[in-house]
């Protein structure tokens, strides 16, 4: 059976509504792809993690280089640190997306045992590309090199950019800034010598993008570098995020690090809107750190209380601060 060049799908033309439908057999690319790049238009499909798990205990069977494709934005390895054992590079994507980053730290930012190299890259700007093939050709054990991360890190376009770089094919994988993109592994030859393999990507929990409707995704996913802002606050304050998030902030500064077509609301007084705001953490900072909310960016703040209300179960963590 052929797979659609774009998703990975087994293609079939027998049900419409299925994954990989094709209305002729000769096709290549199924109806959902044809679609995502032609017309911008998406169908979500929803998918488990347990397919993801079973294509990372095959490729655990192996020893072969796994590319670990991670978005500065969502810096969350701690699946993988369970269920990989190869050698791993680890690739740290979208650079263009912050500005003032100290790179070899953010590098290193990542702790994973088996991480034989790190590098970072955008593939927006084509940035370190010649570096990160030097290293897959460096570290690859054989043939065979898996390209694995959350979904929607940015593998499938870090492929085409190779494809479009390294060989004479077009790229054909199928790109977006929804979740699930990609539907199955997709083998991509680069040369005699290198097979690349694209796989779906694991969802993670509590991310923000499994929450919103999908025109309320692109104005959280950023796509072009990101403006912080900076509030001194000196005395209690309450920031809304559009209507997904209250900030409320007792004393200090705080940096947001998020898409700059979000809407962002300072208050004097707080409005009492528990109901729209199901959700709270709190935090108490005495050093330089950062408040991640999933799928949405991050906080950055040196003292003081936080407390976050969400609208959706969304995964709030501290974290040591990205910066310097
Ligand atoms: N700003 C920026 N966006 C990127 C970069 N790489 C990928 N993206 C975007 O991230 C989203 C997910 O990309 P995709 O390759 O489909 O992710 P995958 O699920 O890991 O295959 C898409 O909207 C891409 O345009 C990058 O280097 N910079
Ligand atoms: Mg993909």
């Amino acid at each position: 059976m052929n797979k659609c060049l774009g998703c990975g799908s087994f293609l079939q033309t027998e049900c419409k509504d299925k994954e990989g439908y094709i209305r002729e057999e000769n096709e290549t690319l199924c109806e959902r792809c044809f679609r995502i790049q032609h017309y911008n238009e998406y169908k979500i499909v929803s998918k488990g993690n347990e397919e993801y798990l079973s294509i990372l205990k095959r490729i655990n069977e192996t020893n072969d280089l796994v590319v670990l494709v991670v978005d500065i934005f969502n810096m969350d390895v701690s699946f993988f640190r369970k269920y990989l054992e190869n050698p791993i590079l680890l690739v740290l994507t979208k650079r263009d997306l912050l500005k003032d980053v100290y790179e070899e730290a953010l590098l290193q930012y990542i702790e994973l045992d088996n991480i034989v190299d790190r590098v970072m890259i955008s593939s927006k700007k084509n940035y370190h590309f010649d570096l990160l093939f030097q290293k897959i050709e460096k570290y690859r054990k054989g043939k065979h090199v898996y390209v694995v991360g959350l979904t929607n890190a940015g593998k499938s376009t870090m492929i085409n950019k190779i494809l479009y770089d390294y060989t004479e094919y077009l790229p054909h994988i199928t790109t977006s800034m929804i979740p699930s993109t990609t539907l199955n592994v997709i083998e991509v030859k680069v040369d005699d010598q290198l097979t690349l393999y694209d796989t779906p990507g694991l969802l993670d929990e509590g991310n923000l993008i499994f929450y919103v409707e999908k025109e309320r995704i692109k104005k959280i996913v950023p796509n072009k570098k990101i403006k912080p802002i900076t509030y001194q606050v000196s005395e209690k304050q309450y920031f809304y995020i559009e209507d997904l998030f209250k900030v409320e902030v007792e004393q200090g500064d705080i940096t947001f690090y998020i898409s700059n077509c979000l809407s962002l609301e300072r208050k004097y007084k707080d409005i009492k809107d528990t109901a729209l705001y199901p959700y709270q953490q709190s935090f108490c900072i005495s050093s330089k750190r950062d408040i991640v909310l999933k799928g949405l960016g991050f906080l950055s703040c040196r003292k003081g209380k936080i407390t976050i209300f969400s609208k959706y179960p969304v995964s709030i963590e501290e974290r040591k601060s990205i910066f310097k």
